[in-house]
């Protein structure tokens, strides 16, 4: 995406590129194996304003482009995906925000993300997952206030946020009609958090439950209407599925980038790795498959910005970009052999952390889902 930036993106882009090749790459691989919350990384992220980078100009953000905001999570992504997911975690929680927040939610929400607060966004649940419409977890108005109840799973950011949006069904007869989106502050009484899940990748983002008992929260800090809640879900994942997409592309870049260093240096059979026609075959399917993927991230972030219908390009590019992401790590352990599968060679991380990208934020087979009922239409 670098080639597209802006000359303001330019600088940003810079700095971020910098510390990720100074920092972020080299301190992550103890982290990695911890599964410790790097958090000075993070201060120095935020002083870097990495994590507002969703934030509108008029609430007190950066003003980037999308195209710009991409080039520069794709550089994260690059350096470490659980960096870069945790930070893209800010966007995920204000995105339902842009969707239906009115002016004064949105004012005081983006203010906590730009004073260096965090956000998580709650829609999973055990049993809704790829059925998010199955959420199980209740909201009752009693008075002028609602009382939620609920637990809420693999919530990207809760053990560090400042404040959740949670989905809850407000009416459980309308099923997906009755769900409704919520504004919970941190601190909030009956607010907790399990503990940190032992992932197999991405392990500096930080991931765990949010527990709902007898939550009481002002009746204002409904999000748009009551039963609306689906519709802002969906739609929080159709821009959030291209971000995601972003970072991917980070990944499967670095894959590539990994793999040619070590098959230009490798010497077998009397000559470099990179000299053999099987070789230089895995590195163009590895590029072309991610050059495919960032230019449907791109398409789909130029809709965006136009005011189009971008759902069926976010979930594309979600999609290509998960698959690139795994096929590319694949490929990159491959060519490094049995130093690909030793943890003292960066590739094995790079796996690990790819094959999130098929998982979360809908897996493929939704991207699949989402992408044929569109090209089908109604029937
Ligand atoms: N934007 C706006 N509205 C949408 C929408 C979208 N992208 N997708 C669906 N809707 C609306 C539909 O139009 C429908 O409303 P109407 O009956 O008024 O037309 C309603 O929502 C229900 O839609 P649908 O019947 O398609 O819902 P399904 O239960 O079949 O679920 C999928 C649709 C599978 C796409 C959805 O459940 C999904 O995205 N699942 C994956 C969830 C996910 O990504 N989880 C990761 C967690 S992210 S933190």
């Amino acid at each position: 995406m670098a080639y597209l930036v802006s000359d303001e993106g330019k600088d940003l882009l810079r700095d971020v590129q910098e510390f990720v090749n100074s920092e972020i790459k080299e301190q992550v691989k103890d982290y990695d194996i911890s599964g410790e919350w790097p958090k000075e990384l993070f201060d120095q992220a935020v002083e870097m304003q990495l994590h507002m980078l969703d934030i509108p100009e008029e609430y007190g953000g950066l003003g980037l482009s999308n195209i710009d905001h991409a080039a520069i999570l794709e550089a994260m992504g690059y350096g470490d995906a659980g960096f870069a997911v945790t930070l893209n975690g800010n966007g995920l929680s204000f995105k339902p925000l842009l969707v239906a927040g009115s002016e004064e939610q949105k004012k005081r929400y983006a203010e906590i993300i730009v004073n260096g607060g965090y956000g998580a966004f709650a829609l999973t649940e055990p049993n809704a997952g790829c059925d998010a419409g199955n959420v199980k977890a209740t909201a009752v108005l009693d008075g002028d206030e609602y009382v939620l109840n609920g637990t809420k799973c693999f919530c990207t950011n809760a053990q560090i946020a400042d404040f959740y949006v949670v989905i809850a069904s407000t009416d459980k007869e309308a099923k997906v009609k009755g769900l409704s989106a919520f504004l919970i502050d941190k601190g909030t009484k009956g607010v907790s958090v399990g503990s940190h899940e032992n992932k197999m990748g991405i392990r500096t983002s930080i991931t765990s439950d949010l527990i709902l008992e007898d939550v009481r929260i002002p009746k204002e800090n409904l999000l748009g209407k009551e039963g609306d809640g689906f519709k802002i879900a969906m739609e929080t994942l159709d821009i959030a599925r291209t971000w995601c997409a972003v970072i991917g592309v980070g990944v499967a870049q670095r894959c590539i980038d990994e793999a040619v260093a070590y098959a230009k240096t490798r010497v077998q059979f009397g000559k470099p790795l990179a000299k053999n026609e099987v070789i230089q075959f895995k590195i163009a399917d590895m590029q072309m498959k991610t050059e495919a993927a960032r230019q449907c991230c791109a398409h789909s972030l130029t809709l965006m910005e136009r005011g189009e219908d971008y759902s069926m390009a976010s979930a594309t590019a979600k999609c290509l970009a998960g698959d690139a992401a795994m096929f590319a790590a694949t490929e990159a352990v491959q060519i490094l052999g049995g130093y690909g599968y030793s943890r003292d060679y960066p590739v094995e991380k790079l796996f690990r952390d790819a094959k999130i990208f098929q998982i979360f934020e809908g897996t493929n087979e939704i991207q699949r889902l989402v992408v044929g009922r569109s090209v089908i239409g109604k029937i």
